[in-house]
């Protein structure tokens, strides 16, 4: 089975799918041991792994590279973050078939302007495109994938320009009618009650699943998602990056403060941690069969 194919299928089944956002190969092999349903290829994430703001910095060539690392070490569905889709309509036909072809089991493409800036940066350029240009680049991306399982996952950002609930609705009506399996419904408010008067509404008016990245509304759990009725899958947009940034400063504040590692040893993972993430294991075993 593809992994498109397993990707539907679980968001079909599964009353809430759980993604973890991850920057390199080793995240996404933690995201799996802990749990995760699925992995975001995250452009926040990859930019700021390479110490670069999310404004569209990150090469294709960059990306995909990271996402045939990512999805070669684990078993999840990757889902990847494509941004505006590197252009216009024409851009985004070569990106879904890179992308498919990278290994990627869905793509999710944001309606705003190219070159795009981070949702989530207080006072960022926000400009959106019109909504027959977007429906053209949805149509463009349905009729790029290969396996008709590949998720074409339409991002608004209505809310994110401050553009208000009618017009975020009206643009993922279009997106849905344009062709689009699944609509991201993305918003910076703390407050997550834009989020849930969104989903609350669409639920009312369509069948079609919604996506959220509560990055900047932690608290809306996913007992209270669930209640929404109509969001399927939650991306956790920035934690892994966060959690990682988090545990190196304080180990690295630590060393110097100690004058040594003599105390934070003891408080970051063992190096026979990592040797199991390496999967050193089998190294000694092939030695011992291949080297003559
Ligand atoms: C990402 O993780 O790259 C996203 C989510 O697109 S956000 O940064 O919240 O826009
Ligand atoms: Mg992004």
């Amino acid at each position: 089975m593809s992994q498109a194919r397993k990707l539907k299928d679980s968001v079909a089944k599964k009353g809430l799918f759980h993604v973890m956002a991850t920057h390199s190969p080793i995240s996404a092999m933690l995201a799996e041991e802990a749990g995760f349903d699925g992995l975001w290829a995250s452009g926040f994430e990859l930019s700021a792994l390479y110490g670069l703001p999310d404004a569209w910095l990150i090469t294709m060539t960059q990306h995909l590279d990271m996402l045939r690392a990512i999805a070669s070490k684990s078993t999840l569905p990757v889902i990847a973050d494509i941004d505006t889709g590197y252009g216009n309509a024409i851009n985004v036909l070569h990106a879904v078939k890179e992308y498919e072809r990278a290994g990627a089991a869905a793509v999710v493409i944001e309606d705003k302007v190219f070159p795009k800036m981070s949702s989530l940066v207080a006072g960022g350029r926000q400009e959106l495109v019109r909504i027959d240009e977007f429906q053209g680049k949805i149509e463009a991306a349905c009729d790029a994938r290969i396996d008709k399982d590949f998720l074409i996952i339409a991002r608004t950002e209505a809310l994110i320009a401050g553009l208000g609930q009618d017009e975020a609705l009206a643009r993922a009506k279009a997106y849905v009618d344009a062709g689009a399996d699944m609509i991201l419904i993305h918003s910076k408010q703390e407050d997550p009650n834009e989020i849930e008067q969104f989903a609350r509404v669409w639920k009312e008016r369509s069948d079609v699943g919604l996506v959220i990245v509560p990055n900047a509304y932690p608290e809306l759990d996913a007992t209270r998602i669930k209640e929404l009725g109509s969001v399927r899958v939650v991306i956790y947009g920035n934690y892994g990056i966060r959690a990682a940034v988090k545990g190196m400063k304080d180990a690295f504040k630590r060393i110097i403060e100690n004058g040594g590692v003599q105390h934070v040893h003891k408080d970051i993972v063992p190096v026979d941690e990592i040797f199991r993430l390496q999967g050193m294991d089998k190294v000694k075993v092939d030695e011992k069969r291949f080297l003559k």
